[in-house]
């Protein structure tokens, strides 16, 4: 039977875009369930499928996986031949940490630039903490592609789960005009040359769901 991967909006939920991207990416045959976040009943239909009562799960067969970076663990050992971890030792630590930093972290960049795909390129002041966040990014991005990119464009040279990870970062920083170092950006540019990452965002830019809470110029909603 099928994998089903549980996910809301895809012009909001970043933590959504995570899991399915990487199994986009990998070539891993799923069916898709979006519940959107504004249904009255979301938390009941959720709550149905996981504890946490929030987005992603998936779900295989009677096992129901939540929280995105338990997701991806569960991928790379149910689908090894997808390489969703560095094969090197030192590069899969790496890799982990920078994914749990991530899934742990960042929260002044969350808040104030929340991920919205149909937003236009339109630059937003940052806090201080903000402004950290993007460093501290720029500079993990900017030491992978160095120490461990040689192999392709992405953080470990092939897609791996740590670029699931960051796939909405990305997407924030495009959205929000936020200046990276050269490295970071050609970084940026083969995530979103991804098929699946324009695959995402053609469809969340045809979403009919307003979230004002996510709409950083409420109430006026920018689309492109
Ligand atoms: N740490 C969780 C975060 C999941 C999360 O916050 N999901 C949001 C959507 S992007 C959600 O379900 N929100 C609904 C709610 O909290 O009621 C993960 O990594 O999956």
């Amino acid at each position: 039977m099928a994998l089903t991967l549980v996910i809301g909006n895809k012009n909001y939920s970043s933590w959504s875009l995570r899991a399915w991207i990487a199994l986009k990416a990998s070539g891993i045959a799923f069916e898709e369930r979006l519940i959107p976040l504004s249904e009255p009943d979301f938390k009941q239909r959720v709550l149905g499928l996981s504890p946490s009562g929030k987005v992603p799960v998936l779900i295989d067969e009677d096992l129901h996986v939540w929280e995105s970076i338990a997701i991806l663990e569960y991928l790379a050992e149910r689908f090894p031949e997808a390489q969703l971890w560095p094969a090197e030792g030192r590069a899969r630590a790496h890799a982990r940490s920078i994914a749990a930093e991530v899934h742990a972290g960042f929260a002044a960049l969350r808040r104030e630039c929340p991920m919205n795909m149909w937003r236009p390129v339109r630059a937003r002041s940052l806090s201080a903490d903000a402004a950290a966040d993007v460093a501290r990014i720029d500079a993990i991005w900017t030491d992978c592609r160095q120490r461990f990119g040689g192999g392709g464009p992405f953080l470990f040279g092939r897609f791996s789960a740590a670029d699931a990870m960051y796939v909405p970062v990305v997407s924030r920083f495009a959205t929000y005009d936020i200046r990276v170092g050269a490295a970071s950006r050609a970084y940026m540019e083969a995530v979103m040359a991804l098929p699946a990452y324009a695959e995402w965002q053609d469809a969340a830019i045809r979403e009919p769901w307003v979230l004002p809470d996510d709409e950083p110029d409420w109430p006026t909603v920018l689309k492109a």
